[in-house]
């Protein structure tokens, strides 16, 4: 009787047929409807749902016609279409949106019931929906898509984080649907809680990086090398061919080679240099300074937009702070030039990952998450924005150690910088004696050489604290005496005149 009764309960209420619907899908703008073509394409049955259910209408008539998906007019239709346990992905506006949808969905679902939230949600929203969702035994998955419109319609990069109880009935989905990179899909588990959501978030920060890193070597060839926007181009295009071959290289050779129809000159010097930023290079910024790793790349990429922004005060500055002029014999052998600049984006790229691998590894620590590193690397090998033939290095390096330290200690990467090392500091120097901005060039080797500094002034700042404001020190062991006791924190009453009371000691 009980066994009747629970399969009849499997029921479809309204069709009184077995549910068909593998996934539901809530949220049916270019990433929701994109997302859901995709897995239909891929022989999944998914179940369509909206805010605005109008739109729901138009969908089913329109791009998901003759389609195996499934409309519905409301929750409770879009989860009595579903297979059992039920898989529902929200892609709607992340934030009170994503909430909303789950207090509505709440009532309607069943223990072990899957919430996957694909939208750019912050992770701590993650974490805390992970909890309150664990405590009703609903299974939350907090998943970085990436990869736009053209990603999910076709295969995004999936960074799947949460219960990962879930993870075996999602698994084939987001495989499926996913981009593949040398026939291995780019999704895999990542980790707990808001895991998927913090590796998206540090995506999103090297994304920044990788940006502002292209842009400053647009602006070297432009200004010190004098080349034009074709010739910039080409550039572009032999780099592409190479360690730098990546989706972000080859979008900037199409845009320097585009045109304006109106007159045929190229648009990109018609843009008005002011950088839009959504966030997600800011959270990356002020989880680094949050955890205290030096992430300086994206950190500068995010206060180069900053600059950028405010245009008008540029332009007053422009008129009255002089630099030093441009000659034209700047550059007198432009093919070492263009070797010298790729030289100085690859080093500086490896710097920049190295920074988003060490912000991980640190959150990973704080966090108490254990992180599939590799995995990590091999999920924006393809369909996102970063994707690049270099991060194939990447995946290498961290199968090769999942807990490699930092990936300036893998033999490859040790090798690839130094090798570049010259170029890198050719490039920096011109750029210098010439007065062109290169923020991120420039931190990404300055962080270069105080990583491989055995030592650093920071003897200085700790004599400086001490003195101003009794902060102690620590000395060296090779000093240690018995008036500068080993491993201990020391006060010292530099000027005769101050007591000998110390602060509170602590590690800044
Ligand atoms: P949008 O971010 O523009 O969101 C549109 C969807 O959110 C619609 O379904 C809309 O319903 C719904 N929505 C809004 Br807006 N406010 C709502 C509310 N208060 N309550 C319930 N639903 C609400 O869509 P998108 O560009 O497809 O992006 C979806 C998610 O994926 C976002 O989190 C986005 O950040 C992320 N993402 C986007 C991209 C991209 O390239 N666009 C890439 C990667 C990730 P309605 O139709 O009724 O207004």
């Amino acid at each position: 009787m009980n066994r009747i009764k629970q399969i009849a309960s499997h029921l479809n209420p309204i069709t009184n047929t077995q549910p068909s619907g593998d996934i539901g899908l809530i949220g049916l703008a270019v990433m929701g409807q994109n997302l859901i073509l995709n897995a239909a394409d891929h022989g999944f049955t998914v179940v369509a749902y909206n805010r605005t259910v109008s739109k729901v209408d138009h969908f089913i008539e329109n791009e998901a016609k003759g389609k195996s998906i499934i409309g519905a007019k409301s929750i409770q239709e879009l989860v009595d279409n579903l297979k059992r346990p039920r898989r529902i992905i929200l892609l709607v506006k992340a934030g009170a949106a994503v909430d909303a949808f789950i207090e509505q969905l709440l009532p309607y679902l069943e223990k072990d019931d899957i919430i996957i939230d694909g939208g750019n949600s912050h992770y701590p929203d993650s974490n805390r929906r992970y909890e309150e969702l664990k405590s009703k035994g609903i299974h939350f998955v907090g998943s970085g898509v990436s990869g736009g419109e053209e990603g999910a319609r076709y295969g995004p990069s999936l960074m799947p984080g949460g219960a990962e109880e879930a993870w075996p009935h999602i698994k084939d989905i987001f495989q499926s649907i996913a981009a593949k990179s040398d026939g291995e899909p780019c999704c895999d588990w990542v980790g707990p809680a808001g895991a998927g959501h913090y590796v998206k978030m540090v995506h999103n920060g090297i994304e920044y990086g990788d940006m502002q890193l292209i842009s400053e070597a647009y602006d070297i060839l432009k200004r010190i090398g004098g080349f034009t926007n074709k010739e910039i181009g080409d550039v572009f295009a032999q780099w592409n061919k190479g360690v730098l071959d990546s989706f972000l290289i080859e979008i900037t050779r199409d845009i320097l080679y585009y045109n304006d129809p109106a007159d045929g000159t190229p648009l990109l010097e018609k843009i008005l240099d002011s950088a839009g930023q959504k966030g997600t290079g800011k959270w990356t910024a002020i989880n680094a300074l949050d955890l205290g790793t030096p992430v300086t790349l994206i950190g500068e990429a995010v206060f180069a937009r900053c600059l950028s922004s405010i245009k008008d005060e540029r332009v007053a500055a422009s008129k009255i702070l002089p630099g030093p002029e441009i000659t034209k014999d700047a550059v007198t052998d432009r093919k070492q030039f263009v070797d010298d600049l790729e030289q100085a984006l690859y080093a500086s790229k490896i710097i920049s990952y190295a920074q988003g691998f060490m912000l991980i590894r640190e959150a990973a620590k704080e966090y108490g998450w254990k992180l599939n590193n590799p995995a990590i690397a091999l999920m924006w090998r393809g369909g996102c924005i970063i994707r690049s033939v270099f991060l194939a290095e990447i995946t290498a390096a961290y199968r090769e150690n999942p807990d490699l330290e930092n990936l300036l200690f893998n033999k490859f990467f040790s090798d690839a910088i130094t090798k570049a090392q010259s170029g890198w500091r050719s490039t920096i120097a011109l750029t210098t004696k010439y007065g062109i901005p290169t923020p991120a060039f420039s931190t990404a080797l300055s962080f270069y050489d105080g990583y491989r500094s055995a030592k650093l002034p920071a003897n200085l700042l700790q004599a400086q604290r001490d003195y101003f404001g009794a902060h102690t020190f620590k000395v060296l062991p090779e000093f240690a005496s018995e008036t500068l006791p080993k491993d201990q924190y020391i006060h010292i009453n530099w000027t005769g005149r101050g007591g000998d009371v110390s602060a509170t000691t602590y590690d800044a």
